[in-house]
């Protein structure tokens, strides 16, 4: 074989922060042959930190939130507001089973609106397949591989809970958006059900009063549980758009007080677990002693390992521990 493999060169690509690789690193994240697994390893180990020698420098912000709270129209004008700031914007849109499209949930749900004509921002949607607003496994690989050549890198999922959980893993931002009257977001953040966002964001403020109700009762919820650090910010998503300025603030400001070595150290541990148990499921897991076992074994790992060989790593503590069983 001649010249450099395909995981090679989309690496070299995004070094050079030729956006136009994303497609192609999509592509390549998404496909299941064993060689593209293989490529796609070999990628996300040639943009390592270690091989960096530093954190892919985009900010990676997670957009969680129930249905239908305006997620995607926010998206859009955030969007927007990053590319008026000259700064390119990769949107990993993450879409619940295609099993409910049938249904109302998906009814009157927004696209994301961008001018195709603009090369820095990249919108891919990915289904979630079986998993209940959680994350599909090319969705945390591609959001550490497009920080290399993206300024900002926007997960949106759907759901509150276990979904904001994980999107949390990944991100090193998460804001969590909620619609005004809606009280699930409310009633998680105060019986403690939910990690406290690094960011709130109450859309559709244009509705007016019951906006300002929502953000003086999330407000309430945050004192009550002792996380007052949270930005609360409202905004409007339709035309004219409101609010937008500050939330980029918000998330700005969240990043420069983060401690990003160490969330990005959490979120390879994160993936190397979600791609163990993908590949082998509940019985994987138990052979390891369970999830809280596999999560002490990837504390203990060294801080620059990368995610393939964290993977291999508990791929290896699990054989050895079905060849110990009698
Ligand atoms: N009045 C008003 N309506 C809004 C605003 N933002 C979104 N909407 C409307 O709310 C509905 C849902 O918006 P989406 O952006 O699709 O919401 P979503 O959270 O992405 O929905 P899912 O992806 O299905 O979870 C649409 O009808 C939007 O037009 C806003 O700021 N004000
Ligand atoms: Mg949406």
């Amino acid at each position: 074989m001649s010249g450099p493999g395909p995981a090679a060169a989309l690496a070299r690509r995004l070094l050079d922060g030729d956006l136009t690789a994303a497609p192609a690193v999509l592509n390549l994240l998404e496909t299941t042959t064993p060689a593209a697994r293989a490529a796609a390893a070999e990628l996300l180990g040639a943009l390592s930190p270690t091989r960096l020698g530093r954190e892919a420098p985009g900010q990676v912000i997670g957009v969680t939130g129930p249905p239908g709270v305006g997620k995607s129209t926010l998206l859009s004008e955030l969007a927007a507001g990053y590319r008026a700031r000259g700064q390119s914007v990769a949107i990993l849109a993450v879409d619940p089973s295609s099993k409910r499209s049938g249904g109302s949930l998906l009814g009157d749900r927004a696209r994301i609106r961008h001018d195709p004509a603009d090369r820095q921002v990249f919108i891919r949607s990915t289904a979630a397949g079986e998993r209940l607003g959680g994350l599909a496994p090319a969705t945390r690989a591609a959001a550490s591989v497009l920080a290399v050549a993206f300024d900002v890198v926007v997960i949106e999922t759907v759901g509150v809970g276990q979904s904001e959980t994980e999107v949390a893993e990944v991100a090193d931002t998460v804001a969590v958006v909620v619609q005004p009257g809606s009280g699930d977001v409310l009633q998680f953040l105060k019986a403690g059900i939910m990690e406290t966002p690094d960011v709130l964001v109450v859309t559709k403020a244009d509705l007016g009063r019951v906006a300002q109700r929502a953000m003086a009762d999330l407000h309430a919820a945050l004192r009550s549980v002792g996380a007052t650090g949270t930005q609360v910010i409202a905004v409007s998503s339709i035309p004219p758009a409101t609010g937008i300025d500050k939330l980029i603030g918000a998330l700005d400001a969240h990043r420069d007080s983060l401690d990003l070595a160490a969330r990005r150290l959490r979120a390879r541990r994160a993936h190397a677990l979600a791609d163990f148990i993908e590949e082998h499921g509940a019985a994987g897991l138990r052979a390891l002693g369970g999830r809280r076992a596999a999560e002490a074994q990837l504390a203990d790992a060294d801080a620059g390992r990368d995610v393939a060989s964290l993977t291999a790593e508990l791929e290896r503590a699990a054989a050895g521990a079905r060849a110990r069983r009698p």
